[in-house]
């Protein structure tokens, strides 16, 4: 069962100031959100997964569930509750077929078909973008706007969370298009105050 609504995912590049990833997140999960995406695709295996223990333990002691990018090896060796697949991971279905009920599934996709196919194979929730232009525009493609939310919607019963540029000022529009929640690195991870600003995102949504 989904419980939450702001999926906040790591990039541990974006800590700036006082903060660390562990800092950074940490502010975010006393600040009340419920699920972290630990997202740090650069790193080697063994790296990755001692970061993984150690944000498994953080989240458990807020009562938060920790997903795994792309990893289901990492996901079951630290105990994390679900693990995120995106369009080059082995697929939901193959994953479903391995960890059972083991593990949620995240999928990231960026249209009608991804997200019908996640649903299919067995995801528990997608995640849909970019919606709005995001800071590194390169990598995600060109924006496909809030109608998507409601296109996608009409096809999908799972919770479909908007990703890509997710600020404050978006969030009524993602959620009046359908959007189950929003999944976001930047709007939170750049702020000056992690934990004001999770505590803004919380009470809008
Ligand atoms: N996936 P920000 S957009 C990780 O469209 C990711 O699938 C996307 O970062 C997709 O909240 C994105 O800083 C980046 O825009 C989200």
């Amino acid at each position: 069962m989904i419980d939450f609504k702001l999926y906040l995912i790591t990039d541990r590049k974006l800590f700036a100031g006082e903060y660390s990833l562990f800092t950074g997140i940490e502010d975010a999960l006393k600040a009340g959100v419920k699920v972290i995406q630990l997202r740090e695709k650069d790193l080697g295996i063994r790296e990755l997964l001692g970061m993984a223990y150690k944000m498994r333990e953080l989240t458990k002691k807020h009562n938060a569930k920790l997903f795994i990018n792309d990893r289901i090896d990492i996901a079951l060796a630290v105990g994390a509750d679900g693990v995120h697949l995106g369009q080059q991971s082995i697929p939901a279905h193959a994953v479903r077929k391995m960890v059972k009920d083991k593990l949620m599934i995240g999928v990231s996709t960026h249209n009608v078909s991804e997200a019908v196919e996640a649903e299919k194979g067995g995801a528990d929730f997608i995640t849909l973008g970019p919606i709005y232009q995001t800071s590194s525009k390169l990598k995600y493609g060109k924006p496909i706007g809030v109608d998507a939310i409601r296109k996608v919607k009409s096809s999908v019963s799972i919770p479909v969370f908007a990703i890509g540029g997710i600020k404050e000022d978006k969030i009524k529009e993602v959620m009046d298009a359908g959007a189950g929640g929003v999944a976001l690195i930047s709007g939170i991870l750049r702020a000056k105050n992690i934990k004001e600003k999770t505590e803004e995102f919380l009470r809008l949504l």
